[in-house]
């Protein structure tokens, strides 16, 4: 049946008000305006990220919303003026947009495109309306992209076509988790070859840095977690060794210097934390480490750190999004993939059906899983 031009009535999975569950309703997607795709997604990953918008601790987000970020389906339609797909094509949704005309997209050193939600607002569309309405409410999108919904609709800078070979259920993990820690250290830290790295958390973002900097040919790759059952896929995926800090009485980076003699050439922070932000850069080398921020500690939290970790040389540096400019680099990723270049799917703990969502985050909060995909 041709949908094109019609309301689509589907599943879609809604955050009614932070610190509420999930719930599963029937919602009506309409259609792409100008310059919008409506995708029918057919996985999404469960991300850190999507937790914090369940809880509130996501910034600027409206409730209720339909959250998701890393999904990966088919373009169902498209609006007036969209040249980069077609119906039929496979895609991922990106969330952080390229729109290729801003200040940013001109420069080749920032992915930090002004449309990104830091910038404006991606809780409605460009046209600051919705394109989903559930119980005749208008619910508002998440990052434009809103992929626990089995019909989404999105602007034209935040979606990519990919190779039609490229299974959707594993190439999901591209729209954020993979990407986010794989270029974090080849994009980022720019990790090189023979230096000793920390990773702290070890989610499924954190495996993702641990497989870039042995991509990159570090020779000591160390993570750290508060969960040991974390521990297995890491070395599974690269690192040499792994710490509780739990099992120490001394803080994890005095802990690190002891093990390395004068610190790590790079530390990456993967928790979203402000403690274990300055323990990550406390373990860098005092002279010429260099400490990522991946995670984001809550909005608004103030760091406070002894200046004196700077002086000496070290560096403290933000990743976003792993550095990719997206639209760009996607697609490559995902054809890298396809020639067997690296293995996403060994974050994949847990494949379930989109109607077990609540059971999947009760999985990320009991700390079992690594990364879910649900699938429509
Ligand atoms: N020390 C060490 N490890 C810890 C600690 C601690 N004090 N506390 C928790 N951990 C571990 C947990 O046991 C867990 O294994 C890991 O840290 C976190 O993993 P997940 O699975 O909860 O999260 P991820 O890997 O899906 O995502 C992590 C992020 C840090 C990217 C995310 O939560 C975040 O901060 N997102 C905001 C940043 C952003 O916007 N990123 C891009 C879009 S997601
Ligand atoms: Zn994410
Ligand atoms: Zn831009």
């Amino acid at each position: 049946m041709d949908t094109s031009g019609k309301v689509i009535t589907c599943k879609a999975a809604i955050a009614w008000e932070p610190g509420k569950p999930l719930s599963i309703e029937e919602v009506e997607v309409a259609p792409p305006k100008s310059h919008e795709v409506r995708v029918k997604i057919i996985a999404t990953g469960i991300c850190g990220t999507d937790d914090h918008v369940l809880s509130g601790s996501f910034p600027n987000v409206h409730y209720p919303v339909i959250p998701g970020h890393e999904g990966a389906g088919i373009v169902e339609s498209i609006g007036k003026g969209v040249t980069c797909v077609k119906p039929g094509d496979k895609v991922i949704p990106l969330c952080l947009p390229q729109c290729g005309e801003c200040e940013s997209c001109l420069r080749s050193n920032t992915n930090c495109c002004l449309k990104t939600h830091l910038c404006a607002p991606q809780n409605l569309m460009p046209d600051k309306t919705s394109r989903f309405i559930c119980k005749g409410k208008q619910i508002h999108h998440f990052l434009w992209i809103s992929t626990f919904s089995e019909y989404t609709v999105m602007p034209d800078s935040t979606v990519v076509k990919i190779d039609e070979a490229a299974p959707l259920d594993k190439v999901c993990l591209f729209g954020c988790g993979f990407s986010t820690g794989y270029g974090a250290a080849l994009n980022t830290a720019q990790v090189t070859p023979g230096s000793t790295c920390a990773i702290f958390g070890l989610g499924g973002v954190g495996l993702s840095v641990v497989m870039g900097c042995k991509a990159a040919g570090a020779s000591q790759i160390i993570g750290i977690d508060i969960n040991k059952d974390k521990f297995v896929k890491a070395e599974e995926v690269g690192a040499t060794e792994c710490l509780n800090p739990h099992d120490y009485e001394k803080p994890i980076q005095d802990v690190l210097m002891e093990k390395t003699g004068h610190g790590v050439d790079y530390a990456f922070e993967v928790v979203g934390c402000l403690d274990t932000l300055t323990a990550a850069l406390a373990s860098c080398h005092r002279g010429c480490g260099v400490c990522v921020m991946v995670g984001v500690p809550p909005s608004g939290s103030p760091l406070s750190f002894d200046p004196m970790l700077l002086f000496t040389g070290r560096t403290l540096k933000g990743s976003f999004i792993g550095g990719w400019k997206m639209k760009d680099s996607i697609p490559q990723l995902v054809s890298s993939y396809l020639e067997g270049k690296f293995k996403p799917d060994v974050l994949i703990s847990h494949t379930l059906p989109f109607s077990k969502i609540s059971e999947a985050f009760a999985l990320v909060h009991a700390g079992k899983s690594i990364r879910i995909i649900l699938v429509f």
